[in-house]
């Protein structure tokens, strides 16, 4: 669905402005530096030669290509002589500035230059941009005219080819089956209560996708907030078409060709993750329409009653006074604060929705509103006076959010709620910003945003381009305002709207999803696709938002989440209740289950958020990321079934594709060896991976051996969801708390499940401060060897760093033994279960144990 302002220029057009205006190019050799092409002949000449890189002048448009690293290249088009404003929301300042040597060449069709990893070449004809990786492999390729200017608008549309065999992940938090080819997308953000698949676009614009070709994988990243769009070859097989309705055409490629290259390199450029606290990976309990102080107060009674691990309770708009931010309705809350300390008292972290909706209210004394106007801190309308809205307040004022001065003030308004009250999050919603009673949703897109940032120039933008930025300077403003205002604390902040980059502040949800099982099912590509881009710590709501769950909704619901980053329960004010203990003991017991799961693999959890937050690399996983290879001939796993997962390294997750249905199902195991994750046991009865399209079977893998891939049968049940461990995994876990900040008894356990190249991490640290950047932190490298004798050795790093974790043994249970072991004293064998156990200090030396 292409906005009307960028109509594709038909190719005819495109061969007559090259014959007219490219031919008229002169070579302008720089002195003093190495030419990649100071003799160029034919109609298009480099202008300039730069060290890291070139940019041509073709008529009165100009590109330039920069290698910022060996793997990463940056790609900028302008018009009327000049480059657009080198200047970024998303890329980090330190990212643009860098710069890698290049290796020019010229040869009769093309100019350009290579890396280590990359090649540009630039076409004499038509100056299309073509990237290869190393192998030769193309990655991107501008088909007919590298760069079609829109004449009608400030618009512009590229044409990139598409190969036979290429996939595409990414786009952040689209609704729909993980691969996008085939399908377009629009990134503009919108409020899209209630969304069905194919309902696009949503809540956030993370412009970057991952491609897949020949083998290997590649990221692509269009570093424009306007309103963008994607086609991978929906409109014409085999073409990617890439426009904005304005802004720059400032793209990156990023070289793979292994997918966490890709994401770190994706990290590098627009930042990791914020390291969330460690309480934000318990369980979390939310509803529209807890409207008492008295209904929170019995809900977390509940919760703790029922011996339900929880480690927050989330208060949405209900708490407010006529939904104001910052204020608190005393009739309903009367001791909000009181409140607040004894959920801490219980091991209950309190988060609060703060929309930015500032009420107009003049001479009321509500202080937001005073002080914002009295700083002149809102946006304003074409014709310059303050934008007033109607929002849940009513009438409502829309905070600056793109000036640093208007940040700042955002984050005073927290003092209250986050130093005296104790509130430990924020929760930023409505920033897309959603608008009431307009059929746009949102803002004239005239509108008058002030930007004071640096890399821009200071200027008034419109909101066409600052529309897809808000919910991100929102979540910005809130995060930056926690961190002045408590320096040391990891700040816990939510939003709903963002663009890339936006990871930096932390966390984020999928929205208004529905309680319907299509939703449960595709939850997994859409926090994948978010994971993708970047926003590796967000949740679905539990149970769905929109109508009202069934108990084995609810249920199926809760087991999936607790393998997801965050987990909250959330629902709608017109469900029903969605509470873990509706629809009866019979089913809360099997929730119980699996929040209990969760909460003793937190170290594993707390390990795998950890690597997320410092490379980028997301918790939640495609299957591709960690095994490449893919099927037979490299295409991604994950076509075969996009209802599996990874967490981390080590853990699949095989949700039924079909979440509704009773029928079997088949889950694809990658090569290597699996483990069941609830009985320990080595998974048997493989089956040779049978391959299904729409026409029916259309391949059944022959190679049966180690290297293949395979299937196994499942019969779904209610109370039960498969989850393996990789062959070849050491997991952390501990024994059952009910909120993080409880110490678990006894030892840590180190679940051992034998196989190649066997390996496994530890980390802890305070689990929320920020002394972990200064060494207080602890991480241990496990690994083992299987032995031929078929006897396993165990190995456990020297701890680094210098955080003191609250164990003191390690209960190591070795997975998959035939035969009782010999050799380490005090082991006891299950039989049943094929493990052996021992428990060993943990004196923060190294260690070794050889189980014979
Ligand atoms: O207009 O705050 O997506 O999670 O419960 C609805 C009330 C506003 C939308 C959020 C939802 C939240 C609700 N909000």
């Amino acid at each position: 669905m292409a906005p009307a302002a960028q109509t594709r220029i038909p190719s005819r057009h495109v061969i007559a402005f090259a014959t007219t205006s490219w031919l008229a190019l002169s070579a302008v050799a720089v002195p003093g530096v190495a030419t990649a092409d100071s003799v160029a002949a034919g109609p298009a000449a480099v202008a300039q030669a730069l060290p890291s890189g070139m940019i041509w002048r073709l008529g009165d448009m100009v590109l330039q290509v920069t290698a910022l690293r060996d793997d990463v290249v940056r790609v900028r088009v302008g018009r009327n002589g000049s480059l657009p404003e080198d200047a970024s929301w998303a890329v980090l300042p330190a990212a643009r500035r860098a710069s890698v040597a290049v290796t020019g060449f010229s040869t009769a069709d093309a100019v350009g230059f290579s890396t280590r990893a990359l090649k540009v070449a630039v076409s004499r004809r038509d100056g299309g941009v073509t990237v290869t990786d190393r192998t030769g492999r193309v990655l991107l390729s501008d088909l007919d005219g590298a760069m079609v200017p829109d004449r009608r608008g400030d618009g512009f549309t590229m044409t990139k080819s598409i190969p036979d065999d290429a996939h595409y992940f990414g786009l952040g938090d689209k609704f729909g089956p993980l691969d996008r080819l085939g399908r377009s997308f629009v990134m503009w953000n919108t409020d899209s209560y209630g969304y069905q698949e194919g309902q696009d676009p949503l809540y956030k614009d993370i412009p970057f996708f991952i491609g897949y070709t020949k083998g290997g994988y590649y990221g692509m990243f269009l570093d424009n907030s306007w309103r963008t769009s994607f086609d991978f070859g929906k409109t014409r097989r085999g073409e990617l078409a890439i426009g904005a309705d304005g802004g720059p055409v400032d793209y990156y490629v990023l070289a793979g060709p292994d997918p966490k290259d890709v994401e770190r390199a994706y990290a590098w450029l627009t930042g990791t993750p914020a390291m969330q606290p460690l309480w934000t990976l318990g369980f979390q309990q939310s509803r529209w329409g807890y409207p008492t102080e008295k209904d929170v107060r019995a809900i977390v009674a509940r919760l703790r009653h029922d011996r339900i691990p929880t480690d927050a309770i989330w208060l949405d708009i209900d708490y407010q006074q006529h939904y104001r931010p910052f204020t608190v309705d005393a009739k309903t809350f009367p001791a909000f604060g009181k409140m607040v300390s004894d959920f801490t008292a219980q091991g209950v972290h309190t988060v609060a929705i703060t929309d930015l909706h500032i009420a107009d209210l003049p001479n009321a004394g509500y202080a937001p509103y005073d002080s914002g106007m009295a700083q002149d801190r809102f946006v304003k309308t074409a014709d310059g006076k303050p934008y007033v809205a109607p929002v849940w307040p009513g009438p409502t004022l829309f905070p600056d959010f793109t000036q640093a001065a208007t940040r700042a003030w955002w984050g005073t308004l927290y003092r209250q709620f986050y130093l005296q009250d104790g509130i430990s999050g924020f929760w930023n919603d409505m920033d897309e910003p959603a608008i009431f009673d307009t059929p746009t949703k949102t803002m004239p897109l005239d509108n008058r945003h002030r930007i004071d940032e640096p890399g821009f120039a200071a200027r008034v933008a419109s909101h066409r381009e600052i529309h897809n930025l808000y919910g991100m300077q929102n979540h910005r403003a809130t995060y930056e305002g926690l961190l002045a205002l408590k320096p040391d604390e990891r700040p816990f902040v939510m939003t709903r709207a963002s663009y890339a980059g936006g990871q930096r502040y932390g966390v984020t949800w999928t929205g208004d999803n529905s309680s319907t099982w299509n939703h449960l099912r595709l939850t997994i590509p859409m926090l994948e696709s978010l994971g993708l881009g970047g926003f590796t710590f967000s949740g679905a709501d539990i149970g769905g938002f929109a109508g009202s769950a069934s108990a084995n909704l609810l249920t199926k619901w809760i087991e999936v989440a607790m393998f997801t980053p965050i987990a909250r329960d959330h629902s709608d004010e017109q469900s029903l209740p969605q509470e873990p203990w509706v629809g009866g003991t019979a089913q809360e017991d099997i929730r119980r289950r699996f929040i209990e799961a969760r909460y003793r693999l937190l170290p594993y959890l707390y390990t795998v958020a950890e690597e997320a937050a410092r490379t980028g690399i997301p918790m939640m996983r495609p299957l591709f990321m960690e095994f490449p290879a893919g099927l037979l001939d490299g295409t991604p796993l994950d076509l075969a079934t996009d209802s599996q997962f990874m967490l981390g390294r080590a853990l699949m997750v095989a949700a039924p594709p079909s979440p509704e249905s009773p029928g079997p199902y088949s889950v694809t195991l990658p090569v290597g060896g699996w483990y069941d994750y609830w009985t320990g046991k080595p998974v048997t009865n493989l089956k040779p991976l049978s391959l299904w399209g729409a026409g029916g079977l259309f391949m059944t893998l022959k190679d049966t051996g180690p290297t293949a891939p395979h299937t196994l049968g499942i019969t779904p049940r209610l109370d039960q969801l498969p989850v393996f461990v990789r062959a070849g995994s050491i997991i952390p876990r501990q024994n059952l708390v009910q909120s993080t900040g409880e110490t678990p008894a006894g030892p840590l356990q180190l679940d051992v499940y034998p196989g190649a190249d066997c390996q496994g991490s530890l980390y802890a640290d305070d689990g929320h401060s920020f002394a972990f950047r200064h060494g207080a932190y602890s991480r241990t490298a496990l690994s083992c060897t299987l032995e031929a004798d078929h006897g396993v050795t165990v190995t456990i790093g020297r701890p680094e760093g210098s955080f003191q974790p609250w164990w003191h043994s390690y209960r190591i249970v070795v997975h998959g033994l035939a035969h009782a072991p010999r050799g380490v004293a005090g082991a006891t064998y299950d039989g049943a279960a094929g493990s052996a156990s021992f428990v060993v200090p943990a004196n923060g030396t190294a260690a070794t144990y050889r189980l014979r």
